[in-house]
């Protein structure tokens, strides 16, 4: 039997060949004229008379989304998105250093449950935003982060602050992306939006280079040689050239949405609600214990306190949800966290992982029913089956959760004794810091005293924000956030340095509050020169300084372990006049002068007169876990 192949006659092997070779060629020309974009040329024109810029769809893409700042350190990659901004009435705020802007995003994207948005040049400006994107990931924090970039035809050709930015990011940023053509920013930038604000929110990255942010004139005059070329080879790269900014202009300024998407944030099942229902139903010991995720939106944080009052099981508050009860809150305890959750028969973790925060989760009972609620299921089980287990891990959005948790419960009641036992420990505690507050100290100022004085002064619509060691773990203590989204702290990344650019967000975001920082004064290093950007933009906030002339929460545990207090020790440094000398108001508190009520008031009065205050506060040390000071 002849085959299929034998059949054939021999001389028909080199058309088929042929026909192949065209193919592949044509192919290959086709997916060439495709990458050079001439197909989408033939439809989409170049408007080569338009002074627009790709800076101004970015702020178009920006202004739709409800934003209203954009945080920068300026450089000549971003002034295109800076002035179009300005333009479009966002308001563009310089800080001193890059990190600043990021962490303001942070804070504004924290209390306004929207995206924050810091525009940082090429190079060195991005590098040094890379510890609050870090700590914005960390802390899940929606941050856009723009970022300038040497022109899609110079990357990785020694270009001025040119660097690879992607791979930089890359492991930061849940989304990154490199613009290539302006009519890409617009969809680039919404998919970015989305990207932060969905599933676990986190920052994103987005780089615009040079050439896709400045008008076509400047572009053209940078890119494509003035006088015609000579020779085949030059007239070759010229073509390519030209090409090439056709290409990046193409379609620019045709009207594309601006508006947001549609969000995508994962939802509990009405079976595992109803399973934790009946879990808490035969609790006799239940406990809550709240984390930030608990304040992500779309539950608002007024809707969130109801149900949890609604639920009335006592709660823990941690990171974004403290003061989410208000002040002294009967359900609110605060103090012996450990002690509690050893005696509670179910616990439920809404928003807070078992990280070091709760030891690994071994600080958990072995007998509790644990039920955990996290939009994040790695996080969700960190460290689970090693040091405890869930009864329920629920998978979506922690206040939807709790919402319909409290709708699930309602009429339930708790024995009354199980949430007295907790407050009996909570004032108990209490009073062991009064105690402390009388206890004679070496020298200067008694800092449980201060900050006691502190926690009466402020007024309701106080938003704390807190960057330091010490004299910081020991304010947590003792001062009480007024109500929700009032506290700002670095989170689980604990990074010193937060405070200016956090209070910079909160200011800007609640005008009408009064901010008040509290730092380490090693802490307060990082955060000095932004009161000349507190001064420049009129925001006045209040800094109070914990002055221990040391980074005391290192050399406590170094010198006892290691002999030695080596790079532990600062000065009594006037702080206050530093920042006299930037344009803020300088006050000092020390032993010598320790009207500690009159000049918190005076304090106050400067800020409502519109000045950035720093009250340099001579004090004792502190140990932040029980409040001892070091005589
Ligand atoms: C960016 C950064 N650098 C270093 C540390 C390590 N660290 C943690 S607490 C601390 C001391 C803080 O000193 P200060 O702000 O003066 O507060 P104090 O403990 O003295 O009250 C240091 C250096 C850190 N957490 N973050
Ligand atoms: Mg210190």
């Amino acid at each position: 039997m002849e085959t299929l192949t034998a059949a054939a006659p021999a001389g028909s092997f080199f058309p088929s060949f042929l026909l192949l070779a065209c193919g592949t060629l044509v192919a290959a020309l086709l997916g060439c004229a495709h990458r050079l974009g001439l197909f989408y040329q033939l439809m989409h024109k170049v408007d080569k008379a338009s002074i627009q810029h790709g800076g101004e769809n970015v702020a178009a893409v920006l202004r739709a989304h409800g934003v209203r700042f954009l945080f920068t350190l300026v450089g000549g990659h971003i002034s295109p998105i800076l002035v179009a901004c300005e333009k479009l009435g966002i308001r563009v705020v310089d800080t001193r250093h890059e990190v600043t802007a990021v962490f303001a995003a942070d804070a504004v994207a924290r209390l306004t449950g929207t995206v924050g948005v810091a525009a940082v040049t090429a190079g060195p400006g991005l590098t040094n935003t890379v510890t609050a994107v870090k700590n914005a990931q960390i802390a899940q924090s929606p941050v856009l982060l723009l970022g300038g970039a040497a022109s899609t035809l110079l990357q990785n050709r020694g270009a001025l602050q040119a660097i690879d930015q992607m791979a930089l990011f890359r492991p930061l940023c849940k989304f990154c992306a490199s613009v290539r053509r302006v009519r890409d920013i617009v969809p680039t930038l919404r998919a970015a939006m989305v990207a932060a604000q969905s599933g676990t929110p986190g920052p994103v990255f987005v780089e615009l280079p040079v050439d896709v942010l400045y008008p076509y004139f400047i572009v053209q005059k940078e890119m494509v040689p003035a006088k015609p070329p000579k020779g085949l080879v030059a007239r070759m790269v010229t073509w390519y050239l030209e090409n090439h900014l056709a290409n990046l202009f193409a379609g620019a300024w045709e009207p594309r949405p601006e508006g947001p998407l549609p969000l995508d944030i994962p939802q509990a099942s009405p079976q595992q609600v109803q399973r934790c229902v009946e879990i808490l139903s035969r609790a006799k010991r239940p406990l809550v214990v709240l984390g930030s995720q608990a304040l992500l939106p779309p539950i608002p944080a007024d809707r969130l306190r109801t149900a949890v009052e609604t639920l009335g099981i006592p709660c823990f508050l941690g990171g974004m949800a403290r003061g989410l009860l208000g002040r002294n809150h009967p359900l609110h305890i605060r103090q012996n966290r450990s002690a509690a959750l050893k005696k509670a028969d179910v616990v439920l973790l809404a928003g807070i992982v078992c990280d070091f925060r709760l030891s690994y989760g071994r600080v958990l009972s072995r007998s509790s029913k644990i039920i955990i609620v996290n939009r994040n299921r790695k996080e969700m089980l960190m460290n689970s089956d090693m040091f405890w287990k869930p009864q329920e891990a629920v998978q979506g959005d922690v206040g939807s959760f709790v919402v319909t948790l409290a709708e699930g419960l309602k009429g339930q009641t708790w024995a009354s004794d199980w949430a007295e036992e907790l407050r009996q420990a909570d004032r108990q505690k209490e009073q062991t810091f009064r105690e402390k507050a009388l206890t004679p100290v070496g020298q200067h100022l008694n800092p449980v005293r201060v900050l006691q004085l502190v926690e009466e002064i402020l007024p309701d619509n106080t938003i704390l924000v807190v960057d330091g060691g010490d004299f910081v773990g020991t304010a947590a203590h003792l001062v009480q956030p007024r109500g929700p989204l009032r506290w700002l702290d670095p989170g689980a990344f604990g990074t010193l340095g937060v405070g200016a650019g956090f209070a910079l967000g909160a200011k800007l975001c609640r005008p009408d509050a009064e901010v008040w920082c509290l730092f380490g004064d090693g802490a307060f290093g990082y955060s000095l020169i932004e009161f000349d950007t507190f001064v420049r933009h009129k925001i006045p906030v209040i800094a109070l300084v914990g002055n221990d002339a040391g980074w005391t929460q290192i050399s406590r545990e170094q010198v006892p372990c290691l002999g030695s207090n080596v790079a532990c020790g600062l000065a009594y440094t006037d702080y206050h006049k530093a920042a006299m000398g930037l344009g803020a108001q300088g006050l000092l508190l020390s032993r010598e002068k320790d009207q500690v009520v009159e000049v918190l008031r005076d304090a106050q009065q400067q800020c409502r007169d519109g000045h950035p205050v720093v009250v340099n506060i001579l004090i004792g040390r502190t140990d932040f876990r029980d409040g001892s000071i070091a005589v």
